[in-house]
């Protein structure tokens, strides 16, 4: 597979280690998506001191309102997360 072909099958795959954990197969409840930020995404979670930031984060997510992050709302928030990346190494590139 090419890169970019990896790094879906990556996604797809982190997704569903965490979401398979507990419940609902295809989605993340509140603590598995923490689980899944604490261990996947650790230079993002060092930032958040505040335990209540993660229901704030949750519930920015969760578009449709049912407590759980499906895989569109987790994509959403990569997304987010790659695009803010890509603007940072944008502007810091000369330094
Ligand atoms: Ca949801």
């Amino acid at each position: 597979m090419s890169d970019l072909e990896n790094c879906l099958n990556t996604i797809i795959h982190i997704f569903h280690k965490y979401s398979e954990r507990e419940g609902d197969k295809n989605t993340l409840k509140k603590s598995e998506l923490k689980e899944l930020l604490t261990h996947e995404l650790p230079s993002f979670t060092q930032h958040i001191k505040d335990p209540s930031s993660f229901d704030s984060l949750m519930e920015g997510l969760d578009a449709d309102g049912d407590a759980e992050c499906d895989f569109q709302e987790f994509m959403t928030f990569i997304t987010m997360v790659t695009i803010c990346c890509h603007e940072f190494f944008e502007h810091h590139e000369d330094e």
